[in-house]
Formats: C-alpha cells, structure tokens, sequence
C-alpha cells in the first residue's frame, strides 16, 4: 500500500526544503521516498524529483496562452491536473505499490482551504490509488513573534485541517530561527499546545486595540474545536527530522521495516555481523511507529530549551559532536581498511 504526505502551508513556509530534507534523510536511512512536485511554478527544485508537474504543464504557458495573471493562472494548473489525473496515476504506479511520496505543493493558501480542485485530487489518491495520506501543514514559526499573526495561522491551520480533511499535522517551520525574532511573550509549549489562549488577551490589546474583541472571538472558536496543535521543525536538526517523521508515522500508520538483507545504512558502525533488521541502528526507529514518541525533541520544552533558551551552547555542544563523530568514523574506515589489507578474501570492501 502507498503512503504519503501533502506537504501544504503559505509561500515561503520550507516546503520544498522540508522535501529535500526529507529525501536526503530517508535515502540516508534507505528507507524508500519519492518526491513529486505540484508546484508549475518551482522552477529551482532542490530534490531528486520523480514526477514533475511542469512535465504536464507549466505556469508560464498558461499565463501566455490565457492572459492570466499568476494566482488565477496556478489554480488554472491545479484544475488541469485534476482533468488529467490518469497522467498523474500512470506515474504513481511505477514508483511501486510500496512507494512513500511526499507531494510538494505551490504556496497559495486558497488552494488548502477553499478551492476544490486538490480536495478532488486528495480524494482520488486516496480511494482510487489507494494512498495513506497526511496532511503536513507548514506555518514560518515566525507568526507566533506576534499575537495577531498568531491568531491568523491558527485559524488558518483550522480551516485547513477541515477542508483536506486528512490526518494532520501543523508545523511550525524554521524553528532554529525563533530566538532571532526577540524574546517571545510565552513558552513554546502555549503556542504549541493552543491551550489556554484567553491569555493571548493582554498581547492582543497592544498590538491590534480595535479588533482585540473580534481576535478573541476567534481564539474562544479556535478553543471551541481543540483540533489546533502544532509540532516544531528545524529541517537541518535530525532529531527535529526523525521526531516530526515518527509523529506522521503515527498519524498514517505506516510502519518501516527493512528487509533482512538491506544495507546498514552509512554512518552506523556494525560490528555484530547480525542481520541489518536486527541491529539497534537508526531503522528500529521506524519499526515503532505506534510505541511511545520519545527522545531528544520528543518534548516541546527540548525544543525550547534547545532553540530559545540554550541555543549558543547547543550549537558547540552539537559542533563538538560531529567532529568527534566525524573522527570516530574516519578511525573505523581506517580499522576497516588495515583488516581489507590483511586478509583481503574475508572483509567486504
Ligand atoms: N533556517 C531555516 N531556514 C529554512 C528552513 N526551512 C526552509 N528554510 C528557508 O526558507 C526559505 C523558503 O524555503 P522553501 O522551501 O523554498 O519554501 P516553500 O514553502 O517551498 O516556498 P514556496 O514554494 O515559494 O511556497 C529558503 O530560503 C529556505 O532555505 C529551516 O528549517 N530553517
Ligand atoms: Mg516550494
């Protein structure tokens, strides 16, 4: 069974370089990923892309042929492509029964919250192709800097999450680079767990005194749901990676177990002999996908104290750990070669 992710959120959230993360990780841990990308208009794709919309149509053509301007000319593309879903299915199938694709959209919101061409499309990747999906919602952690904007991405996340209607996961991107934007009012773990928001009260009278009541309305909506949670990402940190991938695990069910003959993946030192499947590396990670989340990143307030509160000294505590990692790899390389030297006929290369 094929499973995936919608990677959704606004302009300039990290879609496409979560994307690229994503792939350079999983095809570092040899676990399978295919990236697909929707956007007409990426023109500079970072990742290895194994379907590109571009190749059915391009933004540009549309906007020349039909006088479009970009907006209107993308949700132009997105209808296309729903008209032409077989072209989409036919290269689906060849990426295998049990492929993992992630499927990089374009940035405009509408697309996610009101507009029904990707709704129909998500609909038919899941009853007709057969696709377990999650929505993966990207919002700039930058938003939560301020009362109001903060306001606008949970209602945007809401809106989202009841329009695709799939298993969803909000996150707040590029949270290495929160402590940049000044002192926040909260912990990450109020902006996180959208718990007791009437707090938001005091922030949101400075900063938008006319609408403060209409803002509170929202939030008491918001609150009136409690669907709105978000997950943090800082797409170079592998454990904000590998916690954010066990939580969309969780949310699909899907469940990495690699074959007993799979290759350990680079990096992980085997000196057992025993079968990859067995050894305790990185892979039993994904073969506990419905255990307990847990480890470095697994909890909000790491993710505060690694980003906001500690932040100079995990990044030359983490630095220091490379190097030593780094070293410790050359010497078993080197180990590794001396043993090649001596008895050539036992030791792979
Ligand atoms: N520091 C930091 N920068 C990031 C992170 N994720 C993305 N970025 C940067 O954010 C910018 C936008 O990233 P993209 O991946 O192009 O964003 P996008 O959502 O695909 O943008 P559109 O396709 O235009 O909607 C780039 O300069 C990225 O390098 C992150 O986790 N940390
Ligand atoms: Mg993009």
């Amino acid at each position: 069974m094929p499973f995936g992710e919608i990677v959704c959120g606004s302009p300039g959230s990290g879609k496409s370089t979560y994307c690229y993360g994503k792939h350079q990780l999983f095809t570092a841990l040899n676990r399978p990923i295919s990236v697909v990308n929707l956007d007409p208009a990426n023109e500079h794709i970072p990742y290895p892309c194994a379907i590109d919309i571009s190749s059915l149509i391009t933004l540009k053509d549309v906007v020349e042929e039909y006088s479009l301007g970009p907006n209107g000319g993308l949700l132009y593309c997105m209808e296309y492509l729903e008209a032409n879903y077989d072209w989409l299915e036919d290269r689906l199938k060849e990426l295998g029964k049990d492929a993992y694709v992630l499927f990089d959209l374009p940035g405009q919101v509408e697309l996610s919250t009101n507009h029904e061409s990707l709704k129909r499309i998500i609909d038919r990747l899941t009853k007709q192709s057969g696709f377990r999906l999650a929505a993966v919602h990207l919002c700039d952690a930058h938003y939560v800097t301020d009362a109001s904007m903060y306001v606008s991405v949970l209602l945007l996340s809401l809106r989202t999450m009841l329009h695709l209607e799939l298993p969803h996961i909000n996150v707040l991107s590029k949270i290495d680079l929160i402590s940049k934007y000044g002192q926040l009012d909260f912990n990450l773990d109020f902006y996180t767990e959208v718990q007791d928001l009437s707090y938001l009260e005091a922030a949101l009278s400075k900063s938008s005194p006319r609408y403060t009541e209409l803002s509170m309305a929202i939030i008491s909506l918001i609150e009136d749901y409690s669907l709105v949670g978000f997950e943090t990402l800082a797409v170079e940190d592998k454990s904000s990676m590998l916690h954010l991938t066990r939580v969309i695990d969780r949310a699909t069910g899907y469940v990495f177990v690699p074959s007993r003959d799979a290759k350990v993946p680079s990096g992980t030192i085997d000196a057992s002999g025993a079968p990859t499947s067995l050894l305790p590396n990185t892979y039993g990670l994904y073969s506990s996908a419905m255990g307990m989340i847990s480890g470095p990143g697994s909890d909000v307030r790491d993710v505060q104290e690694r980003w906001v509160d500690a932040k100079e000294q995990w990044d030359a505590y983490e630095k220091m750990q490379w190097r030593k990692e780094g070293e410790k790899i050359r010497e078993e390389a080197a180990k590794a070669t001396k043993i090649r030297e001596r008895h050539p006929a036992k030791v792979p290369s």
